[in-house]
């Protein structure tokens, strides 16, 4: 799955976008996380 790959790259590169710190980045987790990536 290309977005499953690709989502997984991006937690790698920002494991702190796993709020609830569970190991997963959910899509809910991403899309919050570049919420505010994209606010800076
Ligand atoms: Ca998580």
């Amino acid at each position: 799955m290309p977005d499953l790959q690709w989502k997984n790259k991006f937690f790698k590169q920002h494991p702190e976008a796993d709020t609830n710190q569970d190991g997963d980045l959910s899509w809910p987790e991403y899309k919050s996380f570049k919420a505010k990536l994209d606010e800076k």
